[in-house]
Order: C-alpha cells, then sequence, then structure tokens
C-alpha cells in the first residue's frame, strides 16, 4: 500500500493529492459541542469552523459533533453538563457564565465598550486572561472569547428613542442580575429567560422586548414578533468558548495543545464573521419590516447615567478592585 502510494504520489496532480495525505484515523475521541443559537449565528458558525480544524489537525483522531439551537439546553444547563462531564464544549455569554464565576458579569458593565476592537484589546490582554483563570476552579477551561456583540433593543410597542420609552416595558433579559437590575433601573420590567424560549415569549407576547445584536435577531428571525429595533447599542457581549474539565483531563497534553491551537483560529474567524454580519444585518432586518431608529448621542448618554447607580452596585459586588482593573484596560 506504502508504494502504490508512494507511486501516486510520485505521479503527483491535484486528483491524486488525496493519495499522499495519511489515511484518516478512526476517531479514538468523539466529542460534543453545543451551542444556544441557530445555525446562522456567529456562534455556531464558529462551532463549526472549530470542529473542522480539529479534525483537521487530528487527522481525525478527534471529532466535535455540534449540536446547535439548544438542541442539548439552554446556555446554563449545557455549562453545568461541562463541569459534569456529560458534554465536552459550548460557548455561553459572559452573563450566563457570570451565574458560576461572578466576574465575568463585568465584561456586561453598560456602555463600557467604545469598540469591538476596544473589546478584543481588554479580552486577549491581561484583563481577559485573567477572567479565564478563574475557570478551572469551577472545572471549566476557557478557550476563547467569542462575540456576540453591542447589545441593542427591540419590542413590538415603540420606538425606544428616550429613556422614558422604556417605561412599564416587559423586556425579556439573559438569566442575570446586571441585566435584570439594567432594564428595571430604565423603567422596564425585567423578565429573564433562556434564549430559545424567547421567540414563543415575544409571538404570545408574554414579553413585549428583548435586547441582542443584530445577529441574534436575524438568527433567531425576531423581525417576525417584533416591529421596532432601537440602536442602544447600551452593553458589548462576549462569550467563552468552554471545554468542560472531566473531558480536558483525558486529553493527551500534545491534543490539549492542537485543540488550544485550533481554538484560537476559530476564535478570529468567529469575531470576524460576527463583525461581517452585523456590520450586514442591520439592512436586512430592515427589509424584513423592522423599524430601526437610532438613539442619538445625547440619549444614550441619559441612558448611561441612568444606569450609573446599577453600575456602582455592580462595581460594589464584583470588588472595586476588578472593577478598577476592567477600568484600566478599557
Ligand atoms: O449567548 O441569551 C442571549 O440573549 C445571548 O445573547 C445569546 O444566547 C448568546
Amino acid at each position: 500500500t506504502f508504494t502504490r502510494r508512494m507511486l501516486a504520489c510520485a505521479l503527483g496532480g491535484a486528483g491524486l493529492l488525496a493519495a499522499c495525505l495519511p489515511a484518516a484515523s478512526e476517531p479514538s475521541i468523539r466529542a460534543r459541542l453545543g451551542t444556544s443559537l441557530p445555525d446562522a449565528h456567529p456562534q455556531t458558525i464558529g462551532a463549526r469552523r472549530f470542529a473542522e480544524l480539529v479534525a483537521a489537525r487530528t487527522n481525525g483522531r478527534i471529532t466535535v459533533a455540534v449540536y446547535a439551537n439548544a438542541a442539548l439546553g439552554s446556555d446554563v444547563q449545557m455549562t453545568s453538563a461541562l463541569q459534569g462531564g456529560t458534554l465536552d464544549f459550548t460557548a455561553p455569554s459572559t452573563a450566563t457564565l457570570a451565574n458560576q464565576i461572578k466576574a465575568f458579569g463585568v465584561v456586561g458593565l453598560p456602555f463600557s465598550f467604545a469598540s469591538e476592537r476596544q473589546a478584543d484589546a481588554v479580552l486577549d490582554g491581561p484583563f481577559g486572561q485573567s477572567l479565564l483563570a478563574r475557570l478551572p476552579e469551577r472545572k471549566l477551561v476557557g478557550l476563547g472569547f467569542w462575540e456576540n456583540g453591542f447589545r441593542n433593543v427591540t419590542n413590538s410597542r415603540r420606538p425606544i428613542e428616550t429613556v422614558a420609552d422604556f417605561r412599564g416595558l416587559k423586556i425579556r433579559t439573559m438569566q442575570n442580575n446586571l441585566y435584570i437590575d439594567m432594564f428595571n433601573g430604565l423603567g422596564s420590567n425585567a423578565v429573564p429567560m433562556a434564549v430559545n424560549e424567547l421567540f414563543t415569549a415575544l409571538e404570545t407576547k408574554a414579553v413585549d422586548a428583548q435586547e441582542n445584536p443584530y445577529t441574534v435577531v436575524h438568527a433567531q428571525k425576531f423581525y417576525d414578533v417584533q416591529k421596532y429595533l432601537s440602536t442602544t447599542g447600551h452593553a458589548y457581549d462576549a462569550q467563552v468558548l468552554l471545554a468542560g474539565q472531566p473531558f480536558w483531563n483525558r486529553l493527551a497534553e500534545a491534543d490539549r495543545a492542537t485543540i488550544t491551537a485550533a481554538a484560537r483560529e476559530a476564535t478570529l474567524f468567529q469575531r470576524e464573521t460576527s463583525r461581517r454580519l452585523n456590520g450586514e444585518l442591520r439592512e436586512t432586518l430592515a427589509r424584513e419590516g423592522m423599524r430601526i431608529n437610532d438613539v442619538s448621542a445625547p440619549e444614550r448618554e441619559r441612558m448611561r447615567r441612568a444606569l450609573q447607580p446599577v453600575r456602582e452596585k455592580y462595581a460594589a459586588q464584583f470588588g472595586p478592585e476588578l472593577v478598577a482593573g476592567f477600568d484600566a484596560a478599557l
């Protein structure tokens, strides 16, 4: 066989290229990765790229099956499954991860980041790495910060143009106390729930509103049940590609290095995809019938000031030194 393959390689030619590669191994490790969002969202697009890279770099010895759209549960449930060893990878929002490690909540402090690039610098820099270093204590391994993006408010009742427009809106928030306090602090009634329950809640008017980047609004088809989108850009949301420590501990050191390198490359691809789609989808959502209004800079400043008491409450909870470190990194 080896001789035949060498001969085929010697003859060259693209069509024979496959003959030059070592035969793919039988998978000896079949990992599973769960995402909370549909195929069209960069979270799942990034997950599939990560899976491709791991299989290619281990020559098929390690495979990662991707289960999208909360097929294996919500962000919160899948993160617990990693800790219990029944799931291997997932990529929750830092907001829901904050239920496990409070410090991750700092990423969602309102009106903190001025741009995606600034978020990259903070999250890839010493501050972000200090957050990832806290994960092993909760049986989790952080492999990179993925992007969800800047969050805007959608609702079925009216354009949000001023802080007063929040009054009386029943708004779904992520399962995260900072977000609950933010929207109660703006005069809405916050209703925390997992993202995979949200479309039905909007459709049945159990809630009037929700807040997410354009990519989530598009991937979840919220444009079918939300008339208005207002560009509050009130918080930047990152997701963390996680491995469960029970899975990670079973890997050989060389495989951990291969997976870590694949995660880094997938992270850069995932962020690029998120930025491209968040840039394109505003127009797509308008074409789908959403009425999009730009919230003015003075009104966003009024929102930021209205949220100052919430920021101070969480600065005290997170620890002033952690928030000072975050602010210094910005
Ligand atoms: O983690 O729950 C949410 O609204 C998040 O934006 C989404 O699931 C990505």
